[in-house]
Order: C-alpha cells, then sequence, then structure tokens
C-alpha cells in the first residue's frame, strides 16, 4: 500500500503526538507511525515533571484540559543531606513558574485521544524500518507491520523524526553528516515505581554516603523512587527488601512515613547524555529522544521533546503558510542552546546529589564540593534563585503559535 502526505511522523510519543495535534489543528496534513500497540504507549510511564512552558504551551492549544484537572502543581521541593532538611520554593523565585506532576502516560493517553477523536492519522503497530529519498523532493517511509497487514509506503514532503533515542530516523542520516556529542555518567540510577503514596507533598532529593535517593510524586497512589547504584548494576541484585530498606536509610524516613507497597517496576537506568547536531538532514527533522538525551536529573526529557515539537510546529506552519518559505532552515539552530541548557543543568545536578564513586581517587574532596554547593543553595537568595529558574525550566517561546 501506498500513501501520501505533507509531514510523516514516525513515534507517538510526547514529540510526535503534540506535533501532529498541532499540525491537525492547523489543517496540514499528517499522518503518525509507530512501531507499538496503542495500549503499550499508553502504558510506558516514565516522566512525570512537566513544566511551566510546557504547561502553557498545551493548554494554548486544548491540550492540557485533564492534565490541569487531575495533575498537580508544585513550586517546592526539599534537599537532605548529613540529617539536615531544606525546602526551596522554586515557584516563589522564579516568578510564579511551577511544575504539573502528572504522568507521561497519562499525557500520552490524552494526546492520542484528542488526535482521534478530531480525524488524525495514526497507524499503531506499524514499524518504520527505512526512510530513503532524504535528500530529494518527496521522502519516503517503509514500514513493515505484523503479519496479516500489508507493508507500507508513506510518501511526504518532510520526515519528522520523533522515534526516541533507538529509532531508526537518525541512524537513516548518511555517516559524517551529524555529530555525536556523548558523555557516560560513572553510576547508575535503579529507578523504581512503587503502589505507594508519596510520603511527603514535596519531591525529595537526599544526598548519603550510600548514594543518592529520589523521592519522585506521580499520583496519590504511585510513587517513582531512584537509587544511585554502580555502573552494570541489575535490577536482579535489588529485592523489594533492600529498595525499601535503602530508601528509608538515605531519605532519612521511618516505614511508618514511607509505606512499603507493591513495587510494579524496577529498572536500571543508562546514565547517558547525547546530543547529535544538527538536528535535521535534508526532508528529515529529529525531534525530541530521537536528537538527544538527558538523564532524568532535572526532569527536562519530556518537556525538551515537547519544545522540539513545538519549533518545528511553529517552522511548518509558517513554510506551508508561505510567511517564510526558509523557516525550516533554522529549526536545528532554535532548538539547540535550549537543549545544551539543560545538558548543563541536568550535569550540575547530577553532580550535586551523587556520591562520587569510591574508585575515585579525589572522592573525598569531590564530596566536599558538593556539601558546600549545599550549603550555598540553603543560604545564598541568588544561588537558589538560579536553580529555581532553571528547574523549573525557561518561559514560553514569545512568538504565540
Ligand atoms: P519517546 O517517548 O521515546 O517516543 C518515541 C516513540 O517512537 C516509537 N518508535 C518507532 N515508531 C515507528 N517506527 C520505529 N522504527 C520506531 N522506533 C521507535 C516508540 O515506540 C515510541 O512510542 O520519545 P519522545 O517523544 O522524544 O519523548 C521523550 C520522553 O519520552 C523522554 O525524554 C522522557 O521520558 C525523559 N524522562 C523525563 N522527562 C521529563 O521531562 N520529566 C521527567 O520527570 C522525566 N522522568 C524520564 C523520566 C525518562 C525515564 N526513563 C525511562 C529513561 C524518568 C525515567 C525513568
Amino acid at each position: 500500500m501506498r500513501l501520501g502526505t505533507r509531514v510523516a511522523i514516525v513515534g507517538a510519543g510526547p514529540a510526535g503526538l503534540v506535533l501532529a495535534n498541532v499540525l491537525q489543528r492547523a489543517g496540514i496534513d499528517c499522518v503518525v507511525v509507530e512501531r507499538q500497540t496503542r495500549s503499550y504507549v499508553e502504558a510506558r510511564a516514565r516522566a512525570g515533571l512537566i513544566e511551566h512552558r510546557t504547561v502553557e504551551f498545551l493548554r494554548r492549544h486544548g491540550l492540557a484540559e485533564r492534565l490541569l484537572a487531575e495533575g498537580a502543581e508544585h513550586g517546592s521541593c526539599e534537599f537532605r543531606f548529613q540529617g539536615e532538611r531544606f525546602s526551596i520554593p522554586y515557584r516563589d523565585l522564579a516568578g510564579d513558574r511551577s511544575h504539573y506532576v502528572y504522568p507521561q502516560q497519562f499525557l500520552v493517553r490524552d494526546l492520542v485521544e484528542s488526535y482521534l477523536d478530531a480525524g488524525g492519522k495514526l497507524l499503531f503497530s506499524h514499524p518504520v524500518v527505512a526512510l530513503d529519498g532524504l535528500d530529494g523532493d518527496r521522502p519516503v517511509l517503509r514500514c513493515e507491520p505484523a503479519e496479516g497487514s500489508q507493508p507500507l509506503e508513506l510518501e511526504c514532503d518532510f520526515v519528522a523524526g520523533c522515534d526516541g533515542f533507538h529509532g531508526v530516523s537518525r541512524q537513516a542520516v548518511p555517516d559524517g553528516r551529524l555529530r555525536a556529542f556523548s558523555k557516560h555518567h560513572e553510576f547508575g540510577w535503579l529507578a523504581v515505581l512503587a503502589e505507594t503514596p508519596p510520603a511527603s507533598e514535596q519531591i525529595i532529593y537526599a544526598l548519603h554516603e550510600d548514594g543518592f535517593a529520589g523521592h519522585m510524586l506521580r499520583t496519590p497512589s504511585v510513587t517513582r523512587f531512584y537509587l544511585q547504584c554502580p555502573v552494570g548494576d541489575v535490577p536482579e541484585n535489588w529485592p523489594d527488601e533492600r529498595i525499601w530498606s535503602a530508601l528509608w536509610r538515605r531519605l532519612g524516613m521511618t516505614p511508618e512515613e514511607l509505606k512499603p507497597g507493591e513495587i510494579t517496576e524496577k529498572n536500571v537506568l543508562d546514565m547517558r547524555s547525547f546530543v547529535v547536531e544538527p538536528m535535521q538532514h535534508g526532508r528529515l527533522f529529529l525531534v525530541g529522544d530521537a536528537a538527544h538525551i538527558i538523564t532524568p536529573a532535572g526532569g527536562k526529557g519530556m518537556n525538551l521533546a515537547i519544545a522540539d515539537a513545538e519549533e518545528l510546529a511553529v517552522r511548518l506552519l509558517a513554510h506551508y503558510g508561505g510567511a517564510d518559505a526558509d523557516a525550516l532552515d533554522g529549526y536545528s539552530a532554535a532548538c539547540l542552546p535550549r537543549i545544551w541548557q539543560a545538558q548543563e543543568f541536568s550535569h550540575w545536578m547530577l553532580h550535586l546529589l551523587h556520591s562520587p564513586a569510591a574508585r575515585q581517587t579525589d572522592s573525598d574532596f569531590m564530596h566536599r564540593l558538593q556539601l558546600s554547593r549545599l550549603a550555598q543553595l540553603r543560604d545564598s537568595a541568588t544561588y537558589s534563585m538560579m536553580f529555581s529558574d532553571s528547574y523549573v525550566g525557561a518561559p514560553g517561546r514569545s512568538s504565540e503559535l
């Protein structure tokens, strides 16, 4: 089967779905092709911290109704170290900008629903296996659906590669055209999802001699936790009892405060940072995790993905609306400063919170630096204001879409 469209979108994650919704509402024909099933993408639990700018953008497009009704607004977080605790009221310090806590899979569900309800074209269980003709006028995507469905060729004006870090879009760019910047961090994170209410109304970042622990809000009955672990560690090394006792110890909580519940997910995350430049080649535009990944420290990945989608949507609208035929040329250059700023913040945050690896010869020195940074964060209004500004993210773009 062969189909044609203006914009072919590979991947129904937050980036692809935001782009699809905006294009659809603006009357620009597009088709989304997604490798997984609808139930799979609507159940994939990942992010939860949604920045002010992202919420405002979704609100302007009528995509935030449920998020605003069911998500929780947050404006402060807590740090714990050496028996001390202090909060940063980042909403007050960042000019009334706050986060919403709303699980990524709920946002994906809402975006799928609004797109399909408005007549959007979305093909689930359609893995893209090749992108051809990216340097020509009409690129073609080749999809190989599961047995029983016909292979599909999708011809288009432009391809939006929104297929995450392991997708095919970035791989389709000829060698030598993109430059990759990459860093592997010297520690891992065990990411845990548990059926237990949050033990505090705030996100908690705890620096402990055993390693970092994070208490992240998701819903009134589900909480995400992170535990620093060595590189190469595996979830099998972390039976549930070990997880709960590590959380109590590192977060400085009792089992009465943090009640053990069913652990529904435990994964060791590869703590890697990665950016490609430029984020476009010919008629392909890389969006979100397809172009860059960031550690979960600071909760930036999904927000960056949606900001890229917004940037690309603005430029596609200008291109098709005739306002600026060259608008797409500047896509990558417009996205990269924001991406590097978030990378810098996430890197700073990682090194604020993580116990240096014991094998590091200067680990005691590094630990003293961390304590000094935390003390400055606690005591200096300027330092905590800078943190707040980066943590909650930049204000929205000035040109309204
Ligand atoms: P996604 O979400 O990976 O979606 C890509 C989609 O493309 C599909 N796909 C294909 N489809 C067709 N053909 C192919 N060949 C395909 N290959 C792949 C995939 O099935 C998928 O549906 O990328 P996107 O849209 O760029 O979104 C990025 C975000 O998902 C990611 O950055 C965040 O989850 C990162 N992240 C967080 N970000 C935040 O902003 N705040 C947070 O609090 C936060 N917490 C997290 C996180 C990521 C985590 N993990 C698992 C790495 C917490 C965790 C634990």
